[in-house]
């Protein structure tokens, strides 16, 4: 180890796996955004919470910046490990601690992906509700760091309803226990919410005690083919109202066009500019609202088209359409906006950014979809051929700065679910007054007063 500080720190930790090659580096210093080019120092596998601290304190010795890491599946550079930092993976740490039948609550390793954690939840006879297209890469760890939210908001919530307790190790190396799973617990700065969304830089979530609940009735699935984005709110104000809705998502056809080159199946023929999965709880009462639904909707000129699934495969191919666009784009490295309104306010701002997105990017291909049933929008733009990286990126974040101006004006913000990590720091003051990023900073400063934990993510 030709590093004195790695030495030391192989020295202290005689069992710690730590990886220095550079194919380990590359791999685990960068996310999805590969926007970055990944530079670690090394990269750590604590097996256990004491090796956890101790990495802290060393960090804290030497000066080392520490980039937690989960699954790495990221939009926003969070995770990202550029600038000669110790990655610290919590892979290894991915099991199942404890589970409470009385208290439905689970206790879990962070490193365990939301996939295994959802199976876990499934052997006790329960469900752990949040869920989007990442779960069988992505960290529950992760999850808690951004609050990740899915495609099952408008039933579950965000992460953050679903976590009982935490246990962090701060930026001092201390081991902190934050609300022990109570349900009720008024005693103060509640420490485990701040955690919740707070990317890594106030501490490391090593355990977290998820709670747990009912699996839902039998649902049903249904893909609509609409008009228009007006049509778009009608149908979601038409079904929210009479349905007992588990999702509701959007796609246009650029995302459907996507999609289907990369292997999904098209099941609604004819061309439609906006498309619609949605699920919902199917007693009978509820698919006899459904059918009424529909046909409301068709009389309306909202529905062009809908297709209900018959079977559990056709389904999880419904669902494809919506949850492959990712990705299906992937392989354009595109540049992503996710953005949050309230609900009350989508009409108005999708009316102003239709024309500013129209007006700004009239050569590039512009994919829309997402979670429109909480307001939360993803934009991901795509980089034409005879455009440069470098130039690509300076007009979309141009754009960017315009559609910051139009959110505030809106009162939305410049990130749902996926963090403001590298990708969106410098909008971060169009969604939090100069005040609460003043906080924010103080904050960070109270935990992490060396501020070696996730460098450069949130704030610079
Ligand atoms: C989704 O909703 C994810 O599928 C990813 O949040 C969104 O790729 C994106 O922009
Ligand atoms: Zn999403």
């Amino acid at each position: 180890m030709t590093d004195a500080r790695l030495a030391d720190l192989a020295d202290r930790l005689p069992h710690l796996r730590l990886l220095t090659e550079p194919a380990d580096l590359e791999h685990y210093g960068r996310d999805w955004t590969r926007r970055w080019t990944p530079k670690p120092l090394a990269v750590a596998l604590p097996g256990e919470i004491a090796e956890v601290q101790a990495i802290v304190r060393w960090a804290n010795e030497h000066g080392v910046a520490v980039v937690p890491s989960g699954g790495r599946t990221g939009l926003s550079g969070g995770a990202v490990a550029a600038n000669g930092e110790l990655v610290l993976s919590l892979e290894r740490m991915n099991r199942v601690l404890d589970f409470d039948a009385v208290d439905r609550t689970l206790t879990v390793q962070s490193g365990m992906t939301l996939h295994a954690v959802h199976e876990a939840a499934k052997e006790r006879g329960l469900i752990y509700p949040v869920d989007f297209a990442a779960r069988g890469s992505c960290s529950i760890g992760g999850n808690i760091a951004t609050n990740a939210g899915g495609i099952r908001v408008i039933r579950y919530g965000n992460t953050r309803e679903w976590i009982a307790g935490l246990t962090v190790v701060a930026g001092n190396g201390e081991l902190l226990q934050l609300n022990r799973g109570l349900i009720k617990n008024s005693s103060g700065y509640d420490l485990r919410h701040l955690m919740i969304g707070s990317e890594g830089t106030l501490g490391i979530v090593v355990e977290a005690t998820l709670r747990l609940t009912d699996p839902p009735p039998p649902s049903q699935v249904m893909l609509l083919a609409l008009p228009s984005m007006d049509a778009l709110m009608e149908v979601f104000a038409l079904f929210r109202a009479r349905l007992p809705l588990q999702a509701f998502e959007f796609l246009t056809d650029v995302a459907l066009k996507h999609v289907l080159a990369h292997g999904a199946q098209r099941a609604i023929d004819g061309d439609h500019p906006y498309y619609v999965v949605t699920e919902f709880d199917a007693d009978e009462a509820a698919q006899d609202a459904a059918f009424a639904a529909f046909e409301h909707g068709m009389e309306q000129g909202w529905i062009s088209d809908g297709v209900i699934a018959q079977s559990e495969a056709q389904a999880a191919a419904l669902w494809r359409l919506r949850e492959g666009i990712t990705e299906s784009l992937a392989p354009h490295r595109p540049y992503k906006n996710d953005i949050s309104l309230r609900i009350s306010a989508l009409p108005a701002f999708l009316h102003e950014i239709q024309t500013l997105l129209g007006d700004a990017y009239p050569h590039f291909d512009v994919v829309w979809f997402g979670h429109i049933g909480d307001g939360n929008l993803h934009i991901n733009v795509l980089r034409p051929a005879d455009v440069s990286d470098a130039d690509f990126i300076a007009q979309c974040e141009h754009v960017t700065k315009l559609l910051a101006e139009t959110l505030q004006r809106h009162g939305g913000s410049i990130s749902a679910e996926h963090g403001i990590g590298l990708v969106k720091r410098a909008y971060l003051g169009s969604t939090r007054s100069a005040g609460e990023i003043a906080l924010m900073r103080g904050v960070r400063q109270v935990f992490d007063p060396k501020g070696l934990l996730n460098p450069g993510k949130l704030f610079d």
